[in-house]
């Protein structure tokens, strides 16, 4: 039976673009659906449930989700005469690195090198170029960063290269005159026909960016959450949650109405409605000192990415036992939330893989040590409310591995109470 392969995508997507190309590099006829972001279909809500983001790729009517996890199944599936990733494990995990890397410092800020204005703008400019060159020095004098042949890394970055102009346009700056070592690799992917077929004319992307900033604005206009980073060094946890009459405060800007400043104040503060489209930041950000202090523009964009890698599990999960209150409340909800979800997608398997223990236990245990500061700030138990991944737990428990590798819960409990405190919990 042939395979049937279906991708959930979305034009403009450099991630879409990753799995387009690995496709294309392996040869593969796939049924491409664009999907309206502003009004989730059916079955991007049903094939991805968890995040509800394109690209998804439906294999045989099983989905995977996630570009990178995508280019590297295909890899898996089709292994062919062209292979993506090395055979070779070190070399295998050095690209997956710098897969890692390009998701993690390039993807994140980008948008406010069009979305952004300003000192957020400039500051996004320097972090962005900062990143180019990083990647310059691994690229050094190779063709594509995997040597002589186009793989793996190649893919994860050369989708952003479609929106390079859009960056050089809205941000007024020259990517070439700061980086054109990135250029010249860019310019030698396009010559593959993968790539040529599978990246959007760059006109076409600057030209759609005022629609995009429109749409976001519409949804953007009456923002029911804040974020709040504290950019002064003394945490690394932003908070985020819904705006209420207590906890905000106007800040005198349309598009972004609502700060909030924690109970032990941060010397500066960066907000950004997370609402509508996504919660990937694509608001404009507004930043500044809270008390007379020096502005710092440069140490928030990180905080931005921490917020977006973490607010799935770790974000709510330090809350439960790291604030009080609402946001304490919210936080518990959302755990639970996730908790179930973990728990439904265990069903009655032994480990997540099956029978075999293996990297999704390895993942979640390794908060197991902290569960007991959850249950007790959290004032639940997670043996009463979620009886399945507490036997799961108990039986991981019983690996010397997973043993001999977790911290002690009571430990955990006294360091909670001290972080508490600087956190202004106590
Ligand atoms: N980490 C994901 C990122 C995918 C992603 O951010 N997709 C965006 C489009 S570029 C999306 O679907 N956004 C919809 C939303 O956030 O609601 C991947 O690599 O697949």
């Amino acid at each position: 039976m042939a395979d049937e392969v279906i991708l959930l995508d979305y034009w403009p997507s450099a991630f879409g673009m990753r799995t387009r190309i690995a496709l294309e590099e392996k040869n593969i006829k796939y049924d491409h659906r664009e999907q309206d972001l502003f009004n989730k279909s059916q079955i991007l809500l049903e094939t991805n449930p968890v995040h509800k983001k394109i690209p998804v790729l439906i294999h045989n009517g099983k989905p995977v989700c996630e570009s990178l996890i995508q280019v590297e199944y295909i890899d898996e599936t089709w292994p062919g005469e062209t292979p993506l990733l090395p055979s070779d494990p070190y070399q295998r995990a050095e690209a997956k690195f710098w897969g890692d890397f390009i998701d993690k410092k390039v993807s994140g800020p980008t948008w406010v090198l069009w979305g952004g204005k300003g000192e957020a703008q400039e500051a996004g400019k320097k972090e962005f170029i900062d990143v180019l060159k990083t990647l310059e020095t691994e690229l050094g004098d190779k063709t594509y960063f995997g040597g002589e042949s186009f793989g793996y890394v190649d893919i994860a970055l050369i989708g952003f290269y479609s929106w390079f102009d859009a960056y050089e346009k809205f941000a007024n700056f020259s990517i070439e005159a700061e980086c054109p070592k990135v250029i010249a690799w860019a310019k030698r992917c396009l010559k593959r026909e993968s790539v040529a077929k599978s990246l959007p004319d760059s006109d076409k992307i600057t030209k759609y960016i005022p629609e995009l900033k429109k749409r976001l604005g519409e949804t953007c206009t009456t923002p029911t959450h804040y974020a709040v980073l504290s950019i002064d060094g003394s945490s690394h946890n932003p908070l985020y949650g819904p705006i209420t009459g207590t906890t905000v405060k106007e800040c005198g800007c349309a598009r972004f109405t609502h700060y909030y400043v924690t109970a032990a104040p941060p010397s500066h503060y960066a907000v950004s409605s997370i609402d509508g489209f996504s919660q990937s930041g694509l608001c404009d950000l507004h930043t500044g000192p809270v008390a007379g202090r020096r502005n710092n523009p440069k140490a928030f964009l990180p905080l931005i990415r921490c917020l977006l890698t973490h607010i799935l599990f770790y974000d709510p999960s330090w809350k439960v036992w790291g604030t009080t209150g609402e946001e304490q409340v919210k936080a518990k909800k959302e755990l639970l939330e996730h908790f179930k979800t973990l728990e439904t997608e265990l069903g009655d398997k032994t480990y997540y893989g099956g029978d075999v223990f293996g990297f999704v236990d390895i993942a979640l245990m390794g908060y197991y040590s902290w569960f007991k500061a959850i249950e007790k700030f959290g004032e639940f138990s997670i043996e009463a409310e979620f009886p399945v991944l507490s036997q799961w737990t108990k039986r991981c428990l019983e690996r010397e591995s997973v043993v001999h590798s977790i911290a002690d819960s009571d430990k955990i409990i006294e360091y909670a109470y001290v972080l508490r405190r600087k956190l202004g919990a106590e």
